[in-house]
Order: C-alpha cells, then sequence, then structure tokens
C-alpha cells in the first residue's frame, strides 16, 4: 500500500491540562503554523479526552480548553485556514478508539514509554484510559485519514503504534483504508528540555514552574526563567561538536534557534565564544519579542469566551463531516450493521 493515494492532510493535538509551555509551542504549536499552507488540510484538535487520563478538575479543564483554542489562535492559526475544535466535540474519535482497542494487543502498549513514565511504580492505580491513550491518539489521526502529524519527539513512539494499528487493521481486513501517517518531527526544538535540568524535557507537569516557560508569563517572568535557567561555566563553542556532554547549553542555543527560525550551525558562528552572561539576556529578549505577542494576545481572546466556543463548535462541525463517513466505512469493513433510517 502506498502513502500517496491519500490526500495530504496535517492533524495534530495538544492536551488541555494547563501550563501550555515553550516545549508545546517550538515542539507543535509553532510547527502547526508552518503547516498552515493554502495546499494543505490543516486539522488541529484541543484533545480533552486524552487530558482526562490523569485527574483534571472539570472547571479547570473548560477553562485550559478554551486557553489552549485561545493559544492556538494568538500563536497564528486562523479559524478560516484550519479546523480547531476540542475532541469531545466530536464523538467519532472515541468510537474508532473502541475499533482500535480491539486491533492493538496489550504488548504493544505495556511497551510505550509515556505509560512507563506515567503510572511509574503505581500502574495498578493507574487508569485504563491512560493505559489505553495510545490506542485513541491512532483514532484521533485516523479518523481524517491524516497524512502528516508534526509533534515533539516525545511522541515518535505513538506514531510508531499508530501506523502499526493501521497496517495490522488493514491486513486484518484486507483492506487499503487507512494511510500509514508520516511523523513530522523536525526543526532545532523537537525536545526543549527543562530549564533547571537538562536531561528531563520540559513539561506541563513538572512541579518546578521555573523549569519551564509558560506561554502566559509576563516579559518579567520570561527573563528571569531564563536569567536563572542552569548552565555550565564555559563559554559557548562555536561548532555544533562543542554541545556535546552539555546538555543545558545544548538546549538554550537549540531554544534560540528555533526561535530565531535559524540553524544551531549559523546560531554557534554568530555567538561562539560568548559567555552566558551576555548569551541569556540576548535569548531572553528574543524570548520576550516572539512570545509576548502571544500571550497579551491569549489574554485578550480569554475575554471573549463564546467567541471561543463558537470557533470550537464551529470547528467541530467540520471536523464531522469529514470524520463521520470514515467512521461510517470503518464500520461497515468491521461488520457492524447499520439499519437506521435516514
Ligand atoms: N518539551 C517538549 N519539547 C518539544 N515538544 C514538546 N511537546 C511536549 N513537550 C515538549 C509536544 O507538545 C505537543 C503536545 O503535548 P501534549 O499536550 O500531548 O502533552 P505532553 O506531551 O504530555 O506535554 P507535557 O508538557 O510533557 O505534559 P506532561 O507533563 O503531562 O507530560 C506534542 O506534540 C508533544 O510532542
Amino acid at each position: 500500500m502506498t502513502e500517496t493515494q491519500f490526500t495530504p492532510r496535517v492533524f495534530s493535538g495538544i492536551q488541555p491540562s494547563g501550563n501550555l509551555h515553550l516545549g508545546n509551542y517550538l515542539g507543535a504549536l509553532k510547527r502547526f503554523v508552518d503547516m498552515q499552507q493554502p495546499d494543505m488540510e490543516t486539522i488541529y484538535c484541543m484533545v480533552d479526552l486524552h487530558a482526562i487520563t490523569v485527574w483534571q478538575d472539570p472547571k479547570e479543564l473548560a477553562h485550559s480548553t478554551r486557553e489552549l483554542c485561545a493559544g492556538f489562535i494568538a500563536a497564528g492559526l486562523d479559524p478560516d485556514k484550519s479546523i480547531l475544535f476540542n475532541q469531545s466535540q466530536v464523538p467519532e474519535h472515541a468510537q474508532l478508539a473502541w475499533i482500535f482497542n480491539c486491533v492493538a494487543r496489550m504488548g504493544w502498549m505495556q511497551r510505550m514509554t509515556q505509560w512507563k513514565d506515567k503510572a511509574g511504580k503505581n500502574q495498578q492505580n493507574a487508569s485504563l484510559g491512560l493505559f489505553a491513550y495510545p490506542s485513541l491518539m491512532a483514532a484521533d489521526i485516523l479518523t481524517y485519514h491524516a497524512t502528516h502529524v508534526p509533534v515533539g519527539d516525545d511522541q515518535k513512539q505513538h506514531l510508531e503504534l499508530t501506523r502499526d494499528i493501521a497496517i495490522k487493521f488493514n491486513h486484518d481486513y484486507g483492506v487499503d483504508f487507512f494511510p500509514i501517517t508520516e511523523p513530522v518531527i523536525e526543526g532545532a526544538a523537537t525536545r526543549v528540555m527543562s530549564l533547571r535540568d537538562g536531561s528531563k524535557k520540559m513539561s506541563k507537569s513538572d512541579p518546578s514552574d521555573m523549569s519551564r516557560i509558560n506561554m502566559t508569563d509576563d516579559a518579567d517572568t520570561i527573563a528571569k526563567k531564563i536569567r536563572k535557567a542552569k548552565t555550565d561555566p564555559d563559554a559557548l563553542p562555536s561548532e555544533i561538536d562543542g554541545l556535546e556532554d552539555r546538555p543545558e547549553a545544548r538546549n538554550l542555543v537549540n531554544i534560540y534557534a528555533a526561535l530565531s527560525d535559524q540553524t544551531v550551525d549559523q546560531v554557534l558562528a554568530a555567538v561562539g565564544g560568548k559567555q552566558f552572561g551576555e548569551f541569556k539576556p540576548m535569548l531572553a529578549e528574543l524570548a520576550v519579542e516572539k512570545l509576548a505577542p502571544i500571550s497579551s494576545e491569549m489574554a485578550r481572546l480569554m475575554g471573549e469566551e463564546a467567541e471561543i466556543d463558537r470557533i470550537l463548535g464551529k470547528g467541530a462541525e467540520k471536523a464531522r463531516a469529514i470524520a463521520a463517513p470514515i467512521l461510517q466505512q470503518t464500520y461497515e469493513i468491521v461488520g457492524m450493521v447499520s439499519s437506521k433510517q435516514g
């Protein structure tokens, strides 16, 4: 089966679990905006069903969903060019996920590093949803026959599993129905690390707020977090090899490169030899220049809750128009009888 028989279509999502951060922006959201091109259909989702795989306060979940939508738009996604919606308004995701729960194997899920990391030693107490998460993610993507999925590096394994599910479904039912999706993991910041520990991913759930730059942080907070970011005593190298075994230095250079749309080589050619005392203010200035307009636009949009809800509702209608026929065909392939009239 070839991928070319499917029209190129981009799908990706972000969990509305609060603390949208620089890693989400550079690894995902900024890439979503880059892919919003006239010749590409782009579908971006606030994956609220994924968020509840760990406990979410209902009021905060609703707030975070709207805030994430505001973040999508403030970062440059245009509801007239991209389909923007929250996952729970399109029931086809959960319906297809059930079919995929019956295709995916327990062993596949048990191998997922995110499951192992998040459930930790307490697997017996983790939700069944957290375990089945990758199957819902496969459904998110495949209910649109999406061919390209921009994500950060941490999602690579889940995308491989999405491909495995599509291959097994196609094989088991003798069809060429689901595309074999391509992960799009590109750029200098596919894995933004914690500002406090260069060996840990920047993450929403890190208890230290100083470990991440939140998309809602104001200019002073962004500058302070960069000033206090962990580094080493050496000057920056002029070539990429000089970043070996210097995770914190590498992280700040990667962030600079991604924010300024340059390669790491280009950045090092310009800043090689500088001490962090000089480089950090440059990075802070750049981060404030790029992020402060997004955070102030997010705050403005959050004052227009009804408009956000309207955008989500309209996006969900457009999404369902694509997802419903694909789910219906899936049901037919699987042998589900459909006898409703009209
Ligand atoms: N540190 C990161 N660097 C680059 N990309 C990242 N992404 C997340 N963290 C980084 C990308 O952001 C998208 C949405 O992620 P998600 O909402 O599914 O949440 P997540 O990956 O669970 O985010 P966190 O911050 O890591 O949350 P917790 O703390 O709950 O684990 C994805 O494309 C992801 O790759």
